[in-house]
Parts: C-alpha cells; structure tokens; sequence
C-alpha cells in the first residue's frame, strides 16, 4: 500500500483530542407489547414481544409448504451468548506494544467502557498506520441482512476515510467458478439468474441435481428469503409424482432434497465428477451423440478437448468409462446410460457450489459446461445448466418494482470539497477517489489466502494472470464474520492470527473469533436496530421493513454506531463525512425506501396507462405510512421473467449477443488460460488429481470428508441456539458415517467419536445412516470451534481437518471439501463443551 497519503493523514490525527458526544446511546424507538414484522436471511419474520422482550418467533407470510426451522429461534439470537459489553484481552490491555499474542484465546478478559474501547482502537490503529504496517479490514463474512446496517460495508466505510485498508477479493462460496466461469462464458453465472421455473417444470424431462441440497439451502437468501425456491421444488415434485419429469441427484450423500423429491441417486467419489463427465463425454463421442451444430456455431476450442479425452492430450490417458468408474466409483453402465438419458432428453443440470470448493475446483464447471455444450441444449427452454438453482431462490421470475439502495464504503460528495482533510486530491486516481483508496484495492488479497497472507508478508502469488504481493499486516477489523469456523486448518490459522499485534472484532456473540480478538466491541443484533431489505435475491419479490422490536441488549451498540463514534474520534470532519452530516439510521432506511419507491411508482405509472391499475391505488406507500404499518411491499413478475430462458439470446444470434469472452462464444479451450500457463489449470477442462481424495487414501486417513452448508444454521449462525439440541448428537456436532463402515468400527448412533487427521482432530456425535456413500463421512461446516489445550476441537468444528491451500493458481478458491480423514470411536473422557459460554472474565 502506498503510505504517503495516509501517513500525512496521521501525522495530522495525532493532535486532534477526542471530542465530546461520542458514544452517544443506542437508543431506537420500540413496543413494550405486540407483535413486530421483521426479516433475517431465513424469511420475514413475525416476532411476539412482551415486557419487552421477544418471547415468540415464526415465519409471516409463507409461500411454501416446507418447514423452516431457522425462522423460530429468535429470542435465542437475542438472549443467548451475547457479548454485551467492551472487552479487552488482560495482556493487551496491559501493554498494547507487547500483547502476548500467543494468549489470544487464553487470556482472561476486562471489562472497559465504551469510550475508552473506542480511544484504544482509534489510537492504535493511528499508531499502526504511522509504523507503516498494514491494516486488513476485508472482513468476510455473511453477517445480517438489512441495507443500512451492513456491517462489512460499515467496517470498510470507516477504513476508507481514515487511511485504507487491505481487502479480499471473490469469496469462500464460488471462490473457483467465479473466476473460471467469465472465461468460458463471459459471466460469472454462480450469481446469475437462471433460466426460470416455469419454463423448467414446462420443458425439462431430466432435472439433473448435482452436488446441491436446494431444499436445506434455499432456507437462507442474501437478502432475505422469500421462500419461492421452495414453492418451485414443491411444484417440481408434484411433476416427478406425475411422472412428467425424472428427478436425479448426482452427489456423495442421499441429502434432504434427494429425499424430499424422492431422486433417483448416484453418488460418485467425492472431487471425482470431472473423471465421471469424461467419461460420459469419451462415450458420447464414441457413439457419435454430439451435437456438432451447436458446438461448431456456439464454441471453440472443442477439438482441442476431444484429442485430450480421446487420449491425444497432455497426459495421453484415454477417458473412457471405464477409466472414468475407476475414479469416480461408479459403474461404466451407470456412466454410459447417464450420458444416454442425458442426449435424448431435455435435461437441465442444476449444479452447486460445493464441487467447486475442492482441490482443482475451476474444472468441475467448466467440464459441465463442456458437457452441457456437447449436450446442445444451452438456451434452451428446459436444457443446459445453471449454478444458481440452490441459491437465493434463483430461477424464481424477477418481479419489476423498486430496488433498494444500500449504505456504500466508497464516499459521497464532491471529492476536493469535502476531503481535502484527508490530504489527497480529486486528481489523483482517474475515479476521483483518494491515491490510497486504489492502493488498498490493488493489495486485495483472494480472501480464502487469509492465512497464507499472515504468515507471508512479502510473498507474490499468482492470481488470474496478475500478480499480488501481500502486505505485512499488523491490525485486523473483523466484522459480521467468523473465520475461526469459516477458514480451512484452523489449528494453521490460530498460529497465523499471532502475527498482527492488534485484532479487533466486533460481535453479537461469544464466537470462536470474537474470543480470539484482542478488542471485543459488543453489536446489537438485527432485532435492536432500525433497517430494511429486499425480499428475494434474484426475484425481487418485494422490500421488508426491520423494526428495532426491542431495546439493545446490555450496552451493545450499532456498528454504525460504533464506526461513527471511532470517526469523530479521527475529527468532526471524519465524523460528518462517514455520517453524511449526522444522518441516523433510521434516516438512511428512508433514503433507501423513497429511493425505491420513485421506480415503484414508475412502474405503477405505466399500469395505470395501460389500465391494469386503478388511478389511486399505489404499490409503495409514503415511507411513514409504510414504516407505521410495519408489513412488506410485494411486487409483480413479468411475462417476460416468467419466459426467462439464460442464454436464449446468444443461442438466437451468437454474432449479435455475443458472450464477453475473448471469442464471444463458449471457450472449452481459453488461449488466456493458456497463456497464463499454470499448472494447477490447463487451457481446457481436465482431470487434474486432487491432493488428497479416495484415490489416494492411506490406512491412516481412509476417509473423505464432506463439509457442506448445515440445514439447521447458516454457516455458524445460529449454532448457539436451542435448534442445536435438534440435531446435536450426544451433544456434538453429528458426523454422518456409512452403515457399513460404522459396523466394522464398532460406532453406532449417538456414539461420541474422534474424527482426525495430521492436522487436527474432533470430537463429534456419530450418525450412522446408508444416506452416505461407503468411505466418506460428513460433518457439516459452522460448528462452533471449541478449542482444547492443543487447539483441538471439543465440539466438532470441520475446518479444523480440512485443508488450506488454493484451488490453484488461477482462482485461488478455498478447497473444504478435498479431506481425506480417519474415524474413531471416543473412549477418553469427554472434555466439557465451552464454545457457548463466556470466556474468562476478569473480576
Ligand atoms: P457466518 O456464520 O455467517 O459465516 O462464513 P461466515 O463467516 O460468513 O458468520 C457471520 C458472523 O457475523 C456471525 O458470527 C454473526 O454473529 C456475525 N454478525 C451477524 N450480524 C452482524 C452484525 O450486524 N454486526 C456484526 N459485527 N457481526 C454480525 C461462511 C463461509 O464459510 C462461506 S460463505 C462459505 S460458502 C464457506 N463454506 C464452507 C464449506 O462448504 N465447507 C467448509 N468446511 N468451510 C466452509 N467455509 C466457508
């Protein structure tokens, strides 16, 4: 990062005293009793309130059948593991230049006030920007839902004004495919919305699930849920009991959609199904089923692949199916049929995330691709592929209303007017944006290199044909995030997060990485504020109000709050930039709604043209209406969305829409890849050996370990509620073994078990089921990591196994699901688990 800027800015900073007014009260207006609507990444909610306290929570409005259990749990997520005070870490506390941080975790905890919390972070932050030592702020994390209290953009907001920050780049869902995808078909498709349902259960004869668990994902939305996914796979498997369309689903588990839809299952070794699609694709050659029109008019680069799968190609291995079973762990039949079914009929294969979390994760969607090209039906009304089915209720038609805004780290107002304080000019960067601001874009590193990045300050890493350096970081901000159970190797990561002296986090609960901060500054949760979101991610069904429905808890503070306190504390010229001249929350959630509403209204406009609306009915009322009235707004779709059909239009002129890849057509073969010239990633999709798979088991670790997204959290939210006891194996978190692996272990259900390999163990409750395929266990991700003397975790935590590498050199995306463990039955004495209570609090 350059320094220049910033450190001018310091040097000014250091004589500006704190001023008066910070910490200014939480206070938000709420009911004493009643009922309040309300919205979290699980639905609209409607929550009871007595005395003063949300005594009751369930769904408003649902559009689908299929139980929810996340959407009940709320007094839960206000009463239970709230950190509700400031907290310093004892040994920083003492000597913020000396803070022992290899006690991170260990130390005892003491109680500060706000204001002083609020002194220590800003001055420490000065002081590591004077030292010239880097800040990271990239904070990844899916914190809450709401526009205003965006607590990642917050963080970032702040860290822009005073002096930049290191940021990450992509994420840890579509790491690999967001990066491989704009190669091959010049979008990133994983957040694209896909060819719609109506069409699908109208057109499709195959609806292909592969390595997805819609009916468990589709529980959450980025925004909020609106539940139509849901509705569209109710509707889906009333086709199948119709027996209109077969259902199959493609993944090492019998998941809960598999069983809800009742799917005709094949479960392939887990990172195999790159060798399982040659080996279709070898016998789709053979048989001469390829369809040549489409792969000559919409493609390139198809022969080059057919030499490689032929067996002409860099490694000179044939992919026949039976090369393929050997891998994949299917039969040849299983294959060729598959194939067979797959050309004959209108098949849409729905493919998730999960394949693309591993080892050589830019190849599995590619290889679709490929295989959905040789297919011939992309853009069309019931075949190709999507990579969005499982998500935020993709192929659910947009409907047209308005979009909110959101609050943005960049800044507002004119540049030389109102920041010539921060010591940098307009004409610096062509985007009118501060010299350092590009600066700390530039140093971004691929967020799932976190560790990496700690424990290699200086090193270079190839990235998507560019170069990065990391920084040496000395300060981490850490918001609406938890990577002590998002990140791969844990155990790798405590010994990594030792290297910066200072770590601030600021969190709605004891989580593992707010016990492992050295400044812990209490959050309200989304109950406590003022806010608002969309319903729907990609079917903009509507905007939800979220009412503060209590007062905050203890003296947890907004993080806006927390941030515009940390800016007045930089001046009052801070303090007025990063609040646009004091605006309130609840200011901001009226900024957003009248901004949406002029493009309701709009739309209201043309029906009433057109005769479709009355002249005095209106879709959006004025926002204090809306606001008291406390309920959503709800939008319609469009003939055309309910047409929707992805790639229609190249598929109808491929000269006219032409796809933003460097030949305008789908590259099976990419002479940029090519030119990068990586090995982790070839210029065509390949079979590229995972680092670890069944492939390569020894008896030391002859198990894979799956760690996919848990039905009853999201990620590790929620994971402290009661809903845990639900599912909770002897009180862990369960693993799912193979009947049949489980007899000759001698494990049987709610048995406490040690999951382990050379880089950590876990204790976790042992489910023995026949839903997963023989040698591979799973154990899902977001438990809470519950440490023991050695860094071991005590309640079930997954990434303490899995592996932290790149999934190579072009995307850099996390590889979660490339672990190969060993499983044993507990017999040592069960250590309590502490992941939910406080830490160690000094008296
Ligand atoms: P969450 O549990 O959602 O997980 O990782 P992520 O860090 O997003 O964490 C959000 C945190 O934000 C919670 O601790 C919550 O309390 C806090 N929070 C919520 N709201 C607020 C707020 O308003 N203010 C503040 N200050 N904090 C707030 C998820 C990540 O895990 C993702 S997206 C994926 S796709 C990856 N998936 C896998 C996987 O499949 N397998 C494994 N093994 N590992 C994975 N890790 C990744």
């Amino acid at each position: 990062m350059k320094r220049r800027s910033f450190l001018k800015l310091g040097a000014s900073l250091s004589i500006i005293p704190m001023l008066p007014g910070c910490a200014a009260s939480n206070a938000v207006e709420h009911i004493k009793d009643g009922e309040v609507i309300t919205a979290a990444h699980w639905g609209t909610l409607k929550l009871t309130v007595k005395d003063g306290k949300v005594v009751k929570s369930e769904p408003y409005k649902k559009r689908s059948e299929i139980y929810n259990a996340l959407q009940y749990y709320t007094p839960d997520m206000i009463y239970k593991s709230r950190v509700k005070y400031p907290y310093v870490r004892k040994s920083y506390l003492e000597n913020p230049n000396n803070p022992k941080p290899e006690l991170r975790g260990k130390d005892e905890w003491v109680r500060v006030s706000y204001e002083k919390a609020i002194a220590l972070i800003a001055e420490e932050l000065k002081k590591t920007r004077m030292a010239k030592k880097g800040v990271f702020a990239g904070s990844y994390g899916w914190k809450s839902s709401g526009n205003v209290h965006n607590s990642v953009v917050l963080l970032q907001r702040f860290m822009n004004l005073t002096g930049g920050f290191v940021g990450g780049l992509g994420d840890y869902s579509t790491g690999a495919s967001q990066i491989i995808m704009p190669h091959v078909v010049g979008s990133l498709e994983v957040y694209e919305q896909q060819t719609s349902w109506p069409n699908i259960l109208e057109n499709s004869k195959i609806v292909v699930i592969w390595g997805a668990n819609p009916i468990a994902t589709l529980r959450i939305s980025w925004t909020a849920s609106d539940e139509m996914g849901h509705h569209y796979f109710e509707k889906l498997k009333q086709k199948a009991q119709e027996g209109k369309i077969k259902i199959i689903s493609i993944d090492p588990q019998y998941n809960e959609t598999a069983e809800y839809l009742n799917a005709e299952w094949i479960a392939p070794n887990p990172n195999t199904d790159v060798a399982m699609m040659l080996g279709m694709a070898h016998h789709l050659i053979k048989k001469n089923k390829v369809a040549k029109d489409f792969l000559e008019d919409y493609t390139t680069g198809y022969e080059e692949f057919k030499k490689y799968v032929l067996g002409k190609g860099f490694d000179k291995v044939e992919k026949t199916p039976k090369w393929a079973s050997k891998i994949c762990g299917l039969d040849e039949k299983v294959i060729t049929a598959l194939a067979d079914r797959f050309y004959a009929n209108p098949t849409m294969l729905m493919s998730g995330w999960g394949m693309q979390r591993a080892h050589h994760g830019e190849q599995p969607h590619w290889m679709l691709v490929t295989l959905a090209c040789m297919l011939g039906q992309i853009g069309t009304k019931g075949g190709g592929f999507g990579l969005s089915y499982h998500y935020s209720n993709g192929g659910v038609p947009t409907c047209k209303g308005g979009v909110l805004g959101g609050i943005n780290a960049s800044l507002f107002g004119n540049w030389d007017k109102d920041y010539k304080f921060l010591g940098a000019s307009a004409s610096q960067t062509k985007d009118g944006g501060a010299e350092w601001l590009s600066a700390a874009t530039d140093n971004a590193i691929p967020v799932a290199r976190i560790a990496d990045m700690l424990q290699n300050p200086g090193k270079t890493i190839n990235h998507n044909g560019k170069k990065i350096t990391y920084e040496d970081i000395d300060f981490i901000y850490w918001v609406g995030g938890n990577p002590f159970c998002h990140h791969q190797n844990t155990k790798n990561l405590v010994k990594a997060w030792q290297k910066p002296r200072t770590i601030v986090v600021n969190e709605i609960y004891w989580t593992p990485t707010a016990k492992m901060a050295d400044i812990v500054m209490p959050a309200t949760s989304e109950y406590e504020r003022d806010d608002i979101t969309m319903l729907g991610d990609y079917s903009n069904l509507g905007i939800a109000p979220m009412k503060a429905a209590v007062a905050a808890v203890g003296e947890s503070r907004d993080d806006y709050q927390i941030f515009s306190d940390l800016a007045l504390y930089y001046g009052k010229n801070v303090y007025n930039a990063y609040t646009e001249n004091g605006k309130k929350p609840l200011d901001f959630v009226k900024q957003f709604y009248d901004g949406a509403k002029k493009q309701v209204d709009a739309v209201d406009e043309v029906k009433k043209q057109t005769g479709e609306m009355e002249e005095n009915e209106f879709s959006a009322p004025d926002f204090d209406v809306f606001w008291k009235e406390n309920k959503p707004i709800y939008f319609e779709s469009t003939q055309e969305a309910e047409e929707f059909t992805r790639f229609a239009d190249f598929l109808e002129d491929p000269v006219l829409e032409a796809l933003g890849t460097p030949s305008g057509l789908i590259e099976i073969y990419s002479k940029t890849i090519e030119g990068f010239n990586y090995e982790g990633c070839k210029a065509h999709p390949a079979w590229l050996e995972p680092i670890e798979y069944l492939g390569n088991a020894t008896p030391k670790a002859p198990f894979h370990m799956i760690s996919p997204h848990p039905t009853d959290r999201l990620h590790s939210q929620l994971c402290h509620t009661s809903l845990r006891d639900t599912y909770a194996q002897s009180g862990h978190e369960p693993v799912w073994i193979n009947d049949q692996d489980a007899k000759k272990l001698g494990i049987k259900t709610g048995d406490l078990v040690r999951v382990f390999n050379e880089r950590g163990s876990v204790i976790a409750g042992a489910f023995v089921t026949n839903r997963v395929k023989k040698s591979v266990v799973k154990l899902c991700e977001g438990g809470w990591y519950d440490p023991d003397e050695n860094g071991n975790c005590k309640y079930g935590s997954a990434n303490v196994l899995t592996i932290d590498m790149p999934t190579s050199e072009l995307a850099n995306g996390n590889i979660s699901h490339t672990a190969l463990v060993n499983i044993e039955k507990y017999t040592g004495t069960v250590p309590a688990i502490t992941a939910f209570s406080d830490p160690k609090i000094a008296k």
